[in-house]
């Protein structure tokens, strides 16, 4: 099994993953998508029931290679909805169907662990630099603000939409299920802010209000445990433009309704490294927040 006392390898993770599908007559594993080094991108689908189709939750997490936290809340949340004797979650477990692709970016992931703790991007080379932005690089309003076309910024687009082999192909497989897509959620560190689409205009689109209403009641259930604070908000106005990113791509493409991206604990004082005896306390908050959005949502 897996622990969540301490960060994992990417081996690590997709062992887990793999096991618990082989074990599991609720999991299937998925491959979600392939990397330009050639890694498969690995996920699970889990069903507890017939009928859930249409209530089916996508978890994305670790599209920024640093941003460890992210997969490990993810994997937590995973065990907790296999695991979990609460009534309230086992409700809201296995009333969904679910994906949980815990790493998006798994090249740039390996190379934090072997070679550069803090690298963001995917690992294709371009000219004079390594990588694309992949939360950059999505066809809906692709380099339309707070992108860079230079491939050695931290925030390159890429070349083209979905020049990158992995945002190319989880494009592909997210469009395959989003008929019955309810809800798709993001995970990112850091900040401790609940982002609302959209990220490359201030204009709040769609169903902002009921967004922004349901997202405010996530962040009280997420302070109740241990305090911790978050802001809720469009991308705009809460953090800064920004095009091309996943969750814009899945709103826009398909008005998916339940659509938030989480930058997850802390607020800097340890930013991208956050200590691992913080990883449960975060995973539980989030999770409690997550509950919440879908409990709400599930009402109206
Ligand atoms: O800049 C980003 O991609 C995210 N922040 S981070 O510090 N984790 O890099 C914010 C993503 C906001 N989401 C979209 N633009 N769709
Ligand atoms: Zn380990
Ligand atoms: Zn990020």
């Amino acid at each position: 099994g897996l622990e969540w006392t301490d960060y994992h390898t990417l081996d690590e993770i997709n062992d887990w993953l793999k096991d618990l599908a082989s074990t599991n007559d609720n999991i299937e594993l998925v491959t979600a998508g392939k990397t330009y080094e050639g890694r498969d991108i690995l996920g699970v689908k889990v069903s507890f029931k017939a009928g859930n189709e249409n209530r089916t939750v996508f978890i994305e997490s670790n599209i920024h290679a640093r941003e460890w936290i992210s997969s490990a809340v993810t994997t937590w949340m995973l065990n907790e909805i296999l695991t979990s004797k609460d009534s309230e979650v086992r409700q809201v477990a296995e009333s969904h169907d679910w994906y949980f692709v815990p790493v998006f970016n798994p090249d740039g992931f390996v190379y934090t662990h072997t070679t550069d703790r803090l690298w963001r991007k995917t690992r294709v080379p371009y000219s004079s630099c390594y990588g694309a932005d992949p939360n950059r690089n999505w066809d809906y309003h692709f380099n339309d603000g707070g992108a860079s076309p230079s491939p050695c910024s931290e925030t390159y687009c890429g070349p083209k939409a979905f020049s990158e082999p992995t945002t190319k192909s989880l494009s592909e497989f997210i469009t395959t299920i989003a008929p019955k897509l309810q809800a798709y959620i993001a995970f990112h560190s850091y900040s401790q802010l609940l982002l609302l689409p959209y990220g490359y205009t201030s204009k709040h689109l769609e169903n902002y209000q009921e967004l922004y209403d349901v997202g405010v009641k996530a962040a009280t259930s997420l302070a109740k445990r241990y305090g911790t604070k978050y802001e809720v908000g469009n991308i705009v106005d809460v953090l800064y433009v920004a095009s091309g990113g996943s969750m814009d791509w899945v709103k826009g493409t398909f008005g998916t309704r339940i659509t938030y991206t989480y930058e997850l604990r802390d607020t800097g004082r340890y930013g991208f490294v956050l200590p691992p005896d913080q990883i449960i306390p975060t995973a539980e908050e989030t999770f409690d927040s997550l509950v919440t959005i879908l409990q709400e949502f599930d009402k109206s």
